[in-house]
């Protein structure tokens, strides 16, 4: 047997030494532009993505509605592969011929409406709402709308909300035929509203639709009306039905492909990619994994694989460590995989992206990861919290949370994922079905975790994450001083703070 020097550590054993920062070092200033795919040295990579962060290939993370507001943010959704490559392909294409700014007539709030009605459009426009009514039940007489962008449905009482923040229903949707585009405008502005109001052929009210990607702050409701923008996704695929799979998603208009496996070190990753060079040459982007060393990214670098992914086993839903005993901590995984990269590129002056996937739990991870040399990060848990992941949104013991289940579960069964080329079936599980704490809007999370990670970024005196990974200083840290960064020896007032939020 080969033993690997030393043990392997995770993200939560290492912190970043703040280095020198200049006052060019501010948040507004940072870029978190990253490689999507290979490139030549002196060349640009076919795809930048403007955020470093991919949603996980996972049936309760990537679906139609993450893929857009994914890329709204600046990143990429992999909608999931355990679907039949029709059901697949449909997802994708809904996100390429999605238009901001395009009324969708099932989006649009009318006088008409009952409570019950606007809950629904609520939940299907994952618009950080709150319908109130005059005795504050669902029965009762619609009254108006909270709809502030400091609203939070997770965390806010929304009765408390109203005095400050209600859109008077008259004001918004009722006269329609005599108020124009301009008072809608108005109101909208002054509320700051994430609304769009749609007009009919003499400029009359008609309706609001509620739009997660339009912003009154920024957008121009003009400019966005008939916009010809299209979002940028990615697809999963697998080692088996690659031949009838990949044409249907290139079709659809898919941006990049990516191998979902659990373990990527295999000849299969190679039969996949031999066959999608020989149809389609080059053209086609498709990333391959995932490894967790050095010797597995090389392989999956010569198979022309177009990035790489790193983690096995530290996926918060994920088992494999437990009843395989195969993985490595991902922070170690991380670190030798992208050492090889920077070797790679320079034997070769092909920079192969590495993507970290799994097992980031809290945002400074990701910092973390990126210091580490991760190019993006995939991630499942993360994604999963928001409105616009697939799963249900339940009431737990009084808190909203997310389904939120492995594609080695037993309710997944992506058997493709676990695929030794044996029969056709999910041999065991390698996953759980659980729930995670409902988030809110991806708009609101991302901005929030993108503004800490510039944040941390300019403590290390970098703008940019080339220079994160070149100026970064790591440390490992012992358990005792774990414990000292959190809160500690004090009484904390309130006991909801010793629940963390991340
Ligand atoms: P996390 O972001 O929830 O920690 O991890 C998400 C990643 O776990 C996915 O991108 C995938 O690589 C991996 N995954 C998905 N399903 C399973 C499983 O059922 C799994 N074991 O490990």
């Amino acid at each position: 047997a080969t033993f690997f020097e030393g043990e392997s550590h995770t993200f939560s054993e290492y912190l970043l030494v703040p280095g020198y920062s200049s006052s060019e070092n501010i948040p507004a200033n940072v870029s978190l532009k990253t490689p999507l795919c290979r490139f030549k040295k002196g060349e640009q990579p076919r795809i930048t993505l403007n955020i470093p962060m991919v949603s996980s290939i996972m049936q309760s993370v990537s679906g139609e509605r993450m893929g857009v507001a994914l890329a709204t943010e600046g990143g990429m959704s992999f909608i999931y592969g355990s679907q039949t490559p029709e059901s697949e392909a449909a997802m994708v294409k809904w996100v390429k011929d999605y238009k901001a700014g395009v009324v969708e007539s099932d989006s649009t709030l009318t006088p008409d409406m009952t409570m019950e009605q606007v809950m629904d459009l609520k939940e299907r426009t994952g618009h950080s709402t709150m319908p109130v009514t005059d005795d504050g039940t669902p029965h009762g007489k619609l009254l108006g709308i909270v709809t502030s962008r400091d609203y939070r449905p997770s965390r806010d009482d929304h009765q408390a909300k109203v005095a400050t923040f209600m859109t008077p229903r008259e004001e918004l949707v009722t006269g329609t035929k005599e108020t124009t585009l301009k008072v809608a405008n108005d109101i909208i502005w002054d509320n700051k509203l994430n609304a769009l109001p749609i007009v009919d052929e003499n400029d009359h009210l008609v309706g609001i639709v509620f739009r997660k990607d339009y912003d009154s702050h920024k957008s121009n409701p003009d400019e966005l009306l008939d916009a010809n923008k299209r979002y940028m996704v990615g697809a999963g695929i697998n080692t088996r039905d690659y031949a009838k799979r990949v044409p249907l998603l290139l079709e659809a208009g898919a941006d990049a492909l990516c191998i979902d496996s659990s373990e990527g070190f295999s000849e299969w990753q190679k039969l996949t990619i031999d066959w999608i060079r020989e149809n389609y040459g080059h053209d086609v982007i498709v990333g391959a994994g995932n490894v967790v060393d050095a010797e597995g990214f090389r392989y999956l670098a010569d198979c022309g694989a177009d990035f790489v992914k790193v983690g096995i086993g530290g996926g918060s839903i994920c088992i494999t460590r437990e009843t395989k005993g195969i993985g490595r901590g991902q922070a170690t995984a991380l670190i030798d995989v992208c050492r090889a990269r920077d070797e790679y590129y320079k034997e070769t002056g092909v920079y192969v992206p590495v993507c970290s996937d799994g097992g980031i739990v809290y945002d400074y991870h990701m910092t973390l990861a990126l210091a580490m040399g991760a190019d993006f990060m995939m991630l499942g848990r993360y994604f999963a919290r928001f409105d616009e992941s697939p799963t249900n949104r339940v009431n737990v013991n009084g808190q909203y949370m997310k389904e939120y289940w492995g594609e080695g579960s037993a309710r997944a069964r992506n058997w493709q994922r676990y695929d030794l080329g044996g029969a056709a079936k999910l041999s065991f599980e390698e996953g759980v079905d659980s729930y995670v704490p409902y988030a809110g809007s991806l708009k609101d999370g991302v901005g929030m975790t993108i503004y800490k990670i510039k944040s941390t970024m300019c403590n290390c005196g970098a703008n940019s994450i080339h220079e994160l990974q070149q100026k970064a200083r790591l440390t490992l840290v012992s358990s005792t001083s774990i414990v000292e960064g959190g809160a500690h020896d004090v009484v904390l007032k309130d006991h909801n703070q010793s629940v963390s939020y991340h």
